[in-house]
């Protein structure tokens, strides 16, 4: 068999980077192969790649519910409750930090209308608290620590309030703008909004209509780099709060509401609205989806879970915060499925991240750092009949596992299927395949496998559908000197961007 490795320079492949949009529209008039052409060169916009290759995000609950112990506040709690005795935001970032996360979001506000910092629209805030005599500022101390310890910074903010007595009429978007504003203008850069889509009642018995449209320009107008989440233009939720994303989850998935008008003029070539169809069903962008869809958007998910049963922390649940075996099972099954993990760890009345979370936090680390420490395909002679690299002075395989997402491998010409084999050079045992595609181009994949040798044939290792920015599968451990990764089936030309394999220990059952 002969093998080409073509080098293109990779001045090329950003300069048709350069036309990609996080969005198409579909034309009554289009082809399937136009639609799925379309599909293939939708990309993130700038912001949604940022935060994609973030992979771990913390999430930290705290506020008035912390010191009643509810999960759900009424919006009548006396501020004098707030009242931590040790707070330290140095410690929950540095807690998050040293498990891997790189951005960290606190509520703000939540549900409860109490706010973090002294806002200067509401009495119901930390301002009225015996903490720190009045003057303290929970947003300000952790966006300092993140800061400090360069970390990404977001903040949530609830819609709902039932605390605000003008919630339920107009002047309440007025007041939701005024402290969006305050948030977005006095901390500094804010890496992601978080709006929750909860709409109860407020204190007269009322529901709000949110006015999101607003909002959002708002944060593009202060905050432009920032990702506007959930209820928001530019990160979808997965549709569970359990930490098991979808098996196949594509990241371009059919809205109904495309609309030329809609679209970002300013920069990152981005929506500015949310899209709309069904966004929490089992298959969301498949042929069959995209094929009946008015436009197509680049909508990634994010998967949010508590390490505890609740979102803010009780001391009763101090035993039930999740075992790292449960933790590291939620990162095969959100990171290793195209997701953006969210990890909510609440901190405790005195203000600091609980030594029960920090344990089973640092133990799970650590198993991820074992499995993932050692790439059984590096060192690897890698071929592949129809491949190039998208990167001068790269062979296809050092593409693959040079631990640089920027390069990568692809085919050449239309191919949407091919092999690439990895001769290891001796026999290795893995039980675990990483692939990433490189979504700066699209997300292509739709099918594939991995195959071993083992000295008279080849054999499956495992299968399967989407890749997306990152996917892990977990399998049998094989042994073997020789892998091939086939991809089976891929909207226009199929990337990898990286590859790895692993041996995850397994656990001694005895
Ligand atoms: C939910 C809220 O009601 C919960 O309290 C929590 O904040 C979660 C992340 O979102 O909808």
């Amino acid at each position: 068999m002969k093998y080409s490795f073509l080098v293109i320079s990779f001045f090329l492949a950003s300069v048709a980077n350069a036309q990609q949009k996080n969005y198409a529209i579909i034309k009554p008039t289009d082809s399937e192969a136009d639609i799925i052409r379309k599909a293939a060169n939708v990309v993130p916009s700038p912001r949604q790649l940022r935060w994609q290759k973030l992979e771990l995000t913390a999430f930290f609950h705290f506020g008035v519910n912390t010191f009643t112990n509810r999960e759900w506040g009424t919006g009548k709690e006396d501020p004098a409750i707030f009242n931590p005795t040790h707070l330290d935001a140095n410690q929950w970032v540095k807690v998050a930090k040293d498990a891997g996360f790189k951005q960290v979001i606190l509520t703000a506000k939540h549900h409860d209308g109490f706010c973090l910092w002294p806002s200067k629209y509401t009495e119901h805030s930390v301002k009225n608290s015996p903490w720190k005599n009045g003057k303290g500022d929970v947003v300000r101390e952790v966006a300092d620590a993140c800061k400090k310890q360069n970390m990404g910074f977001g903040i949530y903010l609830s819609p709902w309030d039932r605390n605000s007595p003008l919630y339920g009429t107009e002047a309440y978007n007025d007041y939701f703008v005024n402290q969006l504003t305050e948030l977005l203008t006095n901390y500094g850069r804010i890496d992601e909004v978080w709006f929750d889509g909860a709409n109860g009642e407020g204190p007269n018995g009322k529901k709000q209509v949110y006015d999101f449209e607003r909002w959002y320009q708002l944060i593009r107008k202060l905050q432009p780099s920032a990702v506007i989440a959930i209820m928001g233009p530019d990160v979808r939720w997965v549709g569970t709060e359990s930490g098991y994303g979808r098996e196949t989850e594509w990241s371009v998935v059919p809205a109904d509401n495309l609309d030329q008008s809609a679209i970002e003029s300013n920069s990152q070539q981005g929506i500015a609205f949310k899209p709309s169809g069904d966004m929490t069903g089992d298959d969301l962008g498949s042929r069959d989806k995209i094929m009946k869809a008015k436009g197509l958007v680049w909508y990634p998910a994010e998967t949010d879970v508590s390490i505890r049963p609740g979102w803010f922390y009780h001391p009763e649940e101090n035993d039930k915060v999740k075992s790292p075996e449960k933790l590291l099972d939620i990162y095969f099954h959100s990171v290793g499925r195209n997701s953006v993990l969210l990890m909510n760890i609440p901190p405790d009345k005195e203000g600091l991240i609980n030594e029960a979370d920090i344990k089973n936090l640092k133990e799970w680390t650590k198993m991820r750092d074992d499995i993932f420490k050692n790439n059984l395909a590096k060192g690897a002679i890698i071929t592949s009949s129809n491949g190039i690299s998208k990167q001068a002075r790269l062979s296809v395989g050092q593409a693959i596992i040079d631990n640089s997402y920027s390069t990568y491998w692809t085919t050449k010409g239309k191919d949407t299927s091919a092999v690439i084999e990895l001769n290891l050079k001796k026999k290795k045992t893995f039980n675990v395949l990483m692939l990433q595609e490189n979504i700066t181009v699209g997300q292509r994949i739709e099918k594939f496998e991995l195959e071993y040798f083992d000295g008279n044939e080849w054999k499956k290792a495992t299968e399967g559908t989407t890749v997306g920015y990152k996917r892990l599968l977990q399998f049998d451990p094989v042994t073997t000197d020789k892998v091939r990764l086939k991809i089976i089936s891929s909207r226009l030309n199929p990337t990898i961007s990286e590859m790895g394999l692993y041996l995850e220990p397994i656990a001694d059952k005895k």
